[in-house]
C-alpha cells in the first residue's frame, strides 16, 4: 500500500502505537484533528481516553460513537460517574442531579447508558496504568481505591477526604510507582510531564488544547480548541 510522505514518517516504524488523550467533554471535533495529525491508524494503532466524555462539550454522543468504532480503551471520569448515578436515581424514581447529562445523549441515552457501565476505574496496561484523576499514595493495588479518589483527586492531605486543596501536594508528588501514570482531571493545571506521570487534560472544552500522548514515539501531540465550548468551571 502505498504511503504518502506524511503517512510515512507517521507510520514510525509501522508497529502498532497507542495513543492516550485526554478529558474529551464531547469536543469530537479536535479528537478527530488529533487522531488524523497522529496518522492513527484504525486496527492497528490503539486510543485510550482518560475520561470524561460527557458533560460540558457539544459532541458527546459523536465522542462516544469514535471511541467505541475505534475500539478505544477507556475509565471512568467523575462527569461520567456523575451520568450513571443520575441516571440510577432516574431508574429509582428519584430527581437526579445531572439530568442535562442524560438529556445529551439523546434517544440512545439507555445504549450508551450501558456502555459507560461498562468502562472501570483504571485499566492495567503493564508498563502503564491509565486512570482518570490519579492513584491514593498510600495504598499499592489501585483496585483497592475508592472511586472516588480514582475519579476526582488532585492533591494528597494524607487520609483522602480533601482531594483538591490549595497547599497540599499533588497526588503525583506522594508516590513511587513502577508502571507510568496516565490521567487527566486537571484542567487548571494543564500539561504534566514528568517521567512517569502523565497528564493530559489541557482544557480543551474551555478553549485550550486537546492533548494526546504516544508512549511508543514518547511524544506529546495537540490540538487548539476550535472555540471556547463552556464556560471555566473547574471541577
Ligand atoms: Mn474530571
Amino acid at each position: 500500500m502505498a504511503h504518502s510522505p506524511t503517512e510515512a514518517s507517521a507510520a514510525h516504524s509501522g508497529g502498532p502505537r497507542r495513543l492516550f488523550v485526554g478529558d474529551l467533554h464531547g469536543c469530537l471535533h479536535e479528537l478527530d484533528e488529533l487522531l488524523q495529525r497522529f496518522g492513527f491508524r484504525a486496527g492497528i494503532d490503539r486510543l485510550y481516553s482518560v475520561g470524561d466524555i460527557i458533560g460540558k462539550g457539544p459532541e458527546v454522543t459523536g465522542t462516544l460513537r469514535r471511541l467505541r468504532d475505534l475500539g478505544a480503551g477507556a475509565v471512568l471520569g467523575n462527569h461520567d460517574v456523575a451520568l450513571l448515578e443520575s441516571a440510577r436515581l432516574e431508574r429509582s424514581g428519584r430527581k437526579p442531579k445531572y439530568r442535562d447529562y442524560i438529556d445529551s445523549l439523546g434517544d440512545e441515552a439507555a445504549e450508551w447508558i450501558a456502555w459507560l457501565g461498562s468502562w472501570p476505574y483504571h485499566l492495567d496496561l503493564g508498563d502503564i496504568l491509565l486512570v482518570h484523576a490519579g492513584l491514593q499514595p498510600d495504598i499499592e493495588d489501585p483496585a483497592r481505591m475508592a472511586p472516588r479518589i480514582l475519579t476526582q483527586i488532585r492533591t494528597w492531605d494524607g487520609k483522602g477526604e480533601e482531594l483538591n486543596r490549595e497547599g497540599d501536594p499533588p497526588w503525583f508528588e506522594c508516590l513511587v510507582r513502577k508502571e507510568t501514570i496516565v490521567f487527566g482531571h486537571w484542567a487548571k493545571r494543564g500539561l504534566i510531564d514528568l517521567p512517569k506521570f502523565k497528564g493530559l487534560d489541557t482544557a480543551c472544552v474551555y478553549g485550550g488544547k486537546l492533548t494526546g500522548w504516544c508512549p511508543e514515539e514518547d511524544r506529546f501531540l495537540q490540538v487548539d480548541a476550535a472555540r471556547a465550548y463552556a464556560p471555566i468551571h473547574y471541577h
